[in-house]
């Protein structure tokens, strides 16, 4: 998504992957552009965007950059995976067996808030003014669902 976005104007967008039954979701991605549209005709200050990325509770983010301030013209990217083992050639009594071995480590379903909040720099004089900056914004959210195992016959 795309938008305009004055001084001090915030977007922010809520990802609740349980209400929307994603599945398990084992992937989230958040990438993110500013460019300063508007500005000063003879001087101008550099546009920001500071950021605030909130994983759901008990999410471990490792290491990945949760919160900071873009410089117009920049972008950044927020990108965290789980980890998934499906279990090779264990033998389970049943299928249901079978698929209660896969496990997910750092399950990533749950609420997601990313928050961004513009700040707009003019130049230096009265013909300066520069009133907004151009933003965008895109998500991915991948789950897995619907595991099956098949029984083998002896
Ligand atoms: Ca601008
Ligand atoms: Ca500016």
């Amino acid at each position: 998504m795309s938008q305009i976005l004055e001084d001090g104007q915030t977007f922010q967008l809520t990802t609740d992957t349980e209400a929307q039954n994603f599945g398990n979701v084992t992937s989230v991605s958040f990438s993110y552009y500013c460019d300063e549209g508007q500005q000063g005709l003879l001087s101008d200050e550099p546009d920001e965007v500071d950021f605030i990325i909130t994983p759901p509770a008990g999410v471990d983010p490792y290491g990945e950059t949760l919160s900071g301030t873009l410089q117009c013209p920049s972008s950044g990217d927020f990108m965290l995976n789980s980890d998934v083992n499906v279990p090779g050639d264990e033998y389970a009594a049943t299928a249901e067996a079978y698929l209660s071995l896969i496990e997910i480590i750092n399950p990533l379903s749950g609420t997601w808030t990313v928050e961004f909040t513009a700040r707009v720099n003019s130049g230096g004089t009265a013909l300066d003014a520069d009133n907004d900056l151009d933003f965008e914004m895109y998500y991915d959210f991948t789950g897995l669902d619907g595991f099956t195992a098949v029984e083998r016959e002896e």
